[in-house]
């Protein structure tokens, strides 16, 4: 994986959300914000960046959820879709493209990403057991299947995978299989359905993977995991009428399986920026040229199908690239146990905007949990802590004494004249720890590059405070004006380099020291003059007991997915 000095060129994917499943915390841990702030990082350091989702709207889950509802899949996606938009958006999740896979561009790529690999040899046909329901007269999709997993006894295992053991699954090797819809137990109908020979790959992707060295170790070993026990072909279709038509003339009334063309949708998300955006051969320079990174932000039960099932797909289809790296995350819990909708246990994101905190005060207390190695835990508590002694009595508390003296004592435009050496120093540490926050978010170490940031301002409030410019001022003019030109750089340096993790607080804070966009360029200079546009404002205010309340009042409360169809 070595690098050129080229401009790099960076496809940031973020696994693609069911449409049924309103992203509670969990999700916005696990994928929407680490994509984000990787996006972001991307963009300030002036890669070349796209970055792009879709909901997952196809086949299984939205077929039966839409049955559950006695609505059709075309009511419950339009709708659901929105209030997916709306979360993101919410939360700054700056996509450039947040499409869904039920438009005409993703079934026209999907089939004829198909076609090719029916025409290369790697799609066989043959006889499918499936499970159907006899009382709801349907094949059951894979995830309405329960049952017993065969590998680890997990009673509750879902038809297509494992919750506990993450091993993937076909219906019928579950023991005790049930409908999840009735609890009935389904008759077993053969099919005539098609299959990806995934065997045909196994040594390419043996191959490959063998070639991921920085990928994280929970990644690689569970992809080896897989590639030990042999890959068997896996079956690409399904009866039911909600999906991508499968092209082919016998198998008209079929669609495919939804994790045959969800991944595809990275693709068709990619063209469908570049159509809109008037340069309709662009999607190529991410997909088609050599250099492109693309990085696939995930939960690490999608992970067998990104470091397998979809580059084996790939391979199968040739010239298109794989994934750069695999970033699969751990999960997120709520005080002290899994979060469940069900059993209403969790941060439900429909109802966070009413709590009225700023969307970067939650991404800041959400940062710190990004599960990147291990599990990690909601608290309240922690939530009020983290955000009162960290973002506040550090970050905030130095812009907010440093841009109040410049504005009280200089009337708000300060100059340097002649640093001194030990201000030279300090202002060349602050750019190593820069550089640092750049390297560790180029190797997606989010919560290691925010505590830079961090060291950075605790580097800057130690040096404020020592100086004692209040006292200075009266004794030096000249040497406090030097002191607080080298805090207001500091100022200019954090609220720079936390663009990537708190946008709208970047911008704000930026817009008041009269600083240019974060840019790399703009990241490594200093201005000899800065001058404060206007009286400051308090950058983040402490958090009270009274809005945790009521944050956790709301936003606890999950809404049922029949409630946006309730009948007016
Ligand atoms: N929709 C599973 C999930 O939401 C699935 C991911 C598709 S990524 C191509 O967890
Ligand atoms: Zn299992």
């Amino acid at each position: 994986m070595e690098r050129t000095t080229k401009r790099r060129r960076v496809l940031v994917l973020c696994a693609l959300p069911y449409t049924n499943a309103v992203p509670h915390v969990g999700n916005i841990v696990g994928s929407h914000l680490p994509a984000d702030i990787f996006a972001r990082h991307c963009r300030l350091r002036g890669y070349e960046t796209l970055f792009v989702g879709a909901t997952d709207e196809n086949g299984t889950p939205t077929e039966v959820a839409a049955l559950e509802l006695g609505i059709t899949p075309r009511e419950l996606t339009d709708a659901l879709y929105q209030v997916h938009r709306d979360i993101y958006s919410w939360f700054c999740i700056s996509y450039d493209n947040f499409t869904r896979t039920s438009t005409p561009i993703h079934h026209k790529t999907t089939q004829e990403f198909f076609l090719e690999i029916y025409k290369k040899g790697f799609v066989s046909e043959g006889e499918l057991r499936l499970p159907f329901c006899e009382k709801d007269k349907i094949f059951l999709p894979d995830r309405y299947v329960q049952g017993t997993c065969p590998v680890c006894g997990y009673e509750f295992a879902r038809g297509d995978q494992c919750e506990r053991c993450s091993t993937l699954l076909d219906p019928i090797q579950l023991v005790n299989p049930r409908c999840k819809i009735d609890g009935s137990i389904p008759v077993w109908r053969d099919s005539r359905q098609l299959f990806l020979e995934l065997g045909k790959v196994q040594g390419k992707l043996e191959q490959w993977i063998g070639t991921k060295k920085e990928w994280k170790e929970q990644v690689t070993s569970l992809a080896l995991g897989w590639l030990k026990e042999g890959l068997k072909k896996r079956s690409i279709t399904r009866d039911l009428r909600w999906g991508v038509p499968v092209p082919l003339k016998d198998y008209g009334d079929k669609v495919f399986y939804v994790w045959f063309d969800a991944p595809i949708g990275y693709v068709s998300a990619t063209k469908e920026w570049a159509e809109a955006n008037g340069k309709p051969e662009y999607w190529k320079k991410f997909w088609l040229d050599e250099g492109a990174e693309i990085y696939n932000f995930l939960g690490k039960d999608n992970i067998p199908f990104h470091t397998i099932f979809w580059p084996g797909m790939l391979f199968a289809h040739g010239g298109l690239n794989l994934p750069y790296d695999v970033v699969g995350l751990q999960f997120c819990n709520y005080e002290g146990d899994k979060i469940s909708k069900s059993r209403n246990w969790g941060i439900f994101c429909e109802r966070v905007p009413e709590a009225g905190l700023d969307p970067d005060i939650w991404r800041y207390y959400l940062i710190s949990i990004i599960p990147e190695t291990r599990d990690t835990e909601f608290k309240w508590e922690d939530f009020k802590s983290k955000v009162n002694n960290e973002l506040v009595a550090n970050i905030g508390n130095f812009i907010h004494r440093t841009t109040t003296f410049a504005w009280n004592n200089f009337g708000g435009e300060v100059t340097s004249h002649r640093r001194t050496k030990e201000e030279e120093e300090l202002l060349a540490k602050v750019s190593v720890l820069a550089d640092e926050v750049g390297k560790l978010l180029d190797e997606v170490r989010f919560r290691d590059a925010l505590a830079r940031v961090l060291s950075i301002a605790d580097l800057g409030n130690e040096f404020f405070q020592r100086k004692q410019p209040w006292k200075l001022v009266k004794d030096d003019r000249g040497e406090c004006e030097e002191v607080i030109h080298t805090c207001l750089s500091i100022c200019e340096s954090v609220a720079m380099l936390i663009d990537p993790f708190l946008p709208k607080s970047s911008e704000k804070i930026l817009a008041g020291l009269g600083s240019p966009s974060p840019s790399a360029e703009a990241l490594g200079k200093i201005r000899e003059t800065i001058r404060l546009n206007g009286k400051p404002e308090v950058p983040f205010r402490k958090l009270e007991d009274a809005q945790i309340e009521r944050a956790k009042s709301l936003a606890t409360k999950s809404k049922p997915v029949s409630d946006y169809f309730a009948k007016r």
